[in-house]
């Protein structure tokens, strides 16, 4: 994109909506801000359809506030509530049907690629579980396998959400949802490990509940997509809506989880990667805590009151930390 691409044509000053000209004033393309500077500056994404309380509202917010160069970023999306936020963001992104966004930013990068041979153009891949580790796993594999140089975000909720609540392969084994009343009978594909063997050279595994970090691993995969190969980024947003909590406590369902180790943060490096991001950083990498630990993934746990057997579990599987009578 051209600085003057964001300018307002003389004589259209007047007609232009006053969220149009903030944004050209005080958007953040050449700027680079991050989610340190949220609230100083017209967001990308500000306003949205998404339900009160949306983990994954959150994370395509600090998703947007953490791209390294967001006016040269393009954004494929596919079907799924985050679909509902990309026409209110302020960024250039493409709607791909439901499981084919993986090769439509094959396609995309590639043709840029050869357009702009002199200026890097980021594509972003953002998409929900059921679009990537369901319908679309072939495709984003292939993505994979064949070494294109883009970013896979997956917003995982853990359910097919927008199409109100069937359990999706990233739903934990056990969890119940509207459309899935008797448990569903097997564990989350390890899609971060599926990534790492088909050659992804930075995988991560955040959530909103650790905004920083979060940012820390969509800029990492971004300049490691631009130089080295494939990225993945996988961002855990928990859904009130079909999972049933109130909108308050979708950080909680984050921090219960990392808590209890059913969905810890994890960080994958290739050895180019590892050397481009020392060499961009210019210190040794900070690794998630949890780097190398065996338990990524692990099935809802039944855990019920000492007296009546019938604690209530949250459809994460995990107890409510305020029902302190279960154990
Ligand atoms: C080709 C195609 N198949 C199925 C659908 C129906 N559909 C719309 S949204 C959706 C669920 C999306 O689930 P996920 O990718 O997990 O995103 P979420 O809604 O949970 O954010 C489905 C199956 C569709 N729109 N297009
Ligand atoms: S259904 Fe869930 S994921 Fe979709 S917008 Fe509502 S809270 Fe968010």
């Amino acid at each position: 994109m051209k600085k003057e691409l964001l300018r307002i044509s003389p004589g259209f000053e007047d007609v232009m909506p006053s969220e149009y000209k903030d944004l050209i004033e005080n958007g953040p393309y050449f700027k680079g801000y991050g989610v340190n500077d949220l609230g100083t500056f017209k967001e990308i994404l500000e306003e949205h359809p998404l339900c009160a309380g949306c983990g994954l509202a959150l994370a395509l917010r600090l998703t947007m506030a953490s791209l390294p160069n967001p006016e040269d970023t393009i954004v494929v999306g596919s079907t799924g509530c985050s679909a509902l936020g990309f026409p209110q963001t302020a960024l250039q992104n493409i709607h791909s049907l439901f499981g084919n966004q993986n090769a439509v930013a094959t396609a995309l990068k590639r043709a840029l690629t050869l357009r702009f041979p002199d200026k890097v153009k980021d594509v972003v891949v953002i998409a929900g579980d059921g679009a990537t580790a369901d319908i679309g796993l072939d495709i984003t594999m292939h993505s994979w396998f064949r070494r294109e140089k883009i970013t896979t975000t997956m917003l995982d909720n853990e359910a097919y959400a927008n199409t109100g609540g069937q359990e999706s392969g990233m739903s934990s084994k056990g969890a119940v949802l509207n459309m899935a009343p008797t448990g569903k009978k097997f564990s989350k594909i390890p899609v971060p490990e599926l990534a790492q063997i088909s050659g992804c050279d930075y995988v991560a595994v955040v959530s909103p509940y650790a905004p920083k970090k979060l940012e820390r691993a969509v800029r990492r995969a971004i300049l490691v997509a631009r130089e080295v190969g494939p990225t993945y980024v996988q961002i855990f947003t928990p859904c009130p809506t079909n999972y049933k909590f109130k909108p308050l406590e979708a950080l909680d369902m984050v921090k219960v989880k990392e808590v209890d180790g059913s969905y810890v943060s994890k960080e994958y490096f290739s050895p180019e990667a590892e050397e481009l991001i020392k060499r961009l950083e210019g210190k040794k990498i900070k690794r998630s805590r949890n780097y190398g630990r065996k338990i990524f993934h692990q099935d809802v746990r039944i855990r019920r009151t000492r007296s009546s057997n019938s604690c209530t579990l949250n459809r994460y599987g995990s107890v409510h930390r305020w029902q302190a009578n279960c154990r």
